[in-house]
């Protein structure tokens, strides 16, 4: 099997190759990523000797083509993937998200290779604070920043390719992740890295938004399962019942790393900031056998602040930027 990771040097897509070497010693791996501000060549250094690295970007029609068919199989990780980012600048999100998206359809279906999509839970908008409900994949669409319709514009480019042209995709929808080598810039490394530096965590807002968290080994572990049993054309929920607000998250950080869990400051709120996430993963568990391996949120996070304190070498060069845009902002 060889297969074509975009996006590998992120925050999922380089745990994804660690999980595929380990799990999958016989497959070939190759990654494609452009290297841009949230990859970083220093997440893949445990795998650079068993994979094919290619810096490049999926925008690329010849390099893509070439790649995918060399392939028999893609796993599309690459995209622009912060909503902050996308309220200030849109325009990369248009550029990665929907014509890379594009360039890979356009190549899966000339070679006839399996695709699968990865993507966020929100493109379902968000749910009420005190609604039961949770997204499902008969949710209706409803994204509400840049991203999250960039996100719900690829994932309706594949649906499109899938049913006019047969192209054997699946889809999984995602909800927050957490783990290892994710950029500071997203909630739980920022406030790790605060705390590290000495500093208040920041909540925007009331910090009573809720997500759905999931340890990133969990979401990846279920994109292998649906890449190996999937059914092509089907849309595949990922979550493992993580529901916390993001007041509860911040104490929970603070109290792991020995410090007043209260001392947190209030920081503008973001536009349009989504109330609540929340996945309903029984078509996966039901029909796929799979099941999260991370049962308690706390273990997780205490191993996540246990790698943010012994690689500040790793995120260290991408805090003072990542700051100063906050401020701008003034988050
Ligand atoms: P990330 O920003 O850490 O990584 C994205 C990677 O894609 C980076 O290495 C970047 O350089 C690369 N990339 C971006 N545009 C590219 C292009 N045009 N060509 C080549 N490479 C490009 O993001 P992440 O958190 O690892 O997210 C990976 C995927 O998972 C995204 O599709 C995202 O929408 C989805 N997702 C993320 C989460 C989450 O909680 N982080 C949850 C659900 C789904
Ligand atoms: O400093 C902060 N303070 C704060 O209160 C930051 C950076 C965030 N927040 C809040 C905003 C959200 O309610 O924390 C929550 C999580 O924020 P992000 O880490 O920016 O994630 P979110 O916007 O929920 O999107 C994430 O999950 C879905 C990923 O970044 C997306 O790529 C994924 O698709």
């Amino acid at each position: 099997m060889k297969v074509l990771v975009t996006g590998g040097a992120g925050f999922i897509g380089s745990n994804f190759v660690y999980l595929i070497l380990k799990e999958r010693p016989s497959w070939q791996v190759t990654v494609i990523d452009k290297l841009g501000y949230a990859g970083n060549k220093q997440s893949l250094e445990g795998a650079l000797d068993k994979i094919t690295f290619v810096k490049g970007n999926i925008c690329d029609e010849g390099l893509i083509d070439s790649l995918v068919a060399d392939s028999d199989a893609v796993v599309h990780f690459a995209a622009e993937s912060h909503n902050d980012n996308s309220i200030a600048n849109p325009w990369p999100f248009i550029e990665s998200n929907l014509i890379g998206t594009y360039r890979i359809l356009e190549a899966v279906r000339k070679h006839s290779k399996r695709l699968h999509h990865i993507s966020t839970d929100e493109v379902y908008g968000d749910l009420e604070l005190d609604d039961p409900a949770k997204f499902t994949d008969k949710t209706p669409y409803n994204p509400s920043s840049p991203y999250s319709s960039t996100k719900a514009g690829s994932d309706l480019l594949v649906r499109a390719w899938v049913r006019s042209f047969g192209v054997q995709a699946t889809i999984s929808n995602c909800s927050n992740n957490y783990g290892p080598r994710q950029h500071v810039e997203k909630f739980i490394p920022r406030q790790i890295t605060e705390v590290l530096l000495d500093r208040k965590p920041k909540l925007y807002g009331t910090g009573e938004n809720i997500r759905d968290w999931i340890q990133v080994d969990d979401h990846n572990s279920a994109v292998l399962t649906i890449l190996e049993k999937g059914k092509a054309g089907e849309t595949y929920l990922i979550g493992a019942n993580g529901e916390k607000n993001n007041k509860e998250v911040v104490e929970m950080i603070l109290s792991l790393m020995g410090k007043d869990p209260m001392d947190y400051e209030h920081v503008t709120d973001r536009p349009g900031h989504d109330l609540r996430y929340a996945i309903d993963n029984s078509k996966l568990v039901d029909e796929l056998s799979w099941q999260p391996h991370y049962t308690s949120f706390e273990d997780g996070l205490r191993a996540t602040i246990d790698w943010y304190t012994h690689n500040d070498s790793w995120w260290k060069p991408q805090k003072a930027e990542t700051e100063a845009k906050y401020k701008q902002a003034g988050h």
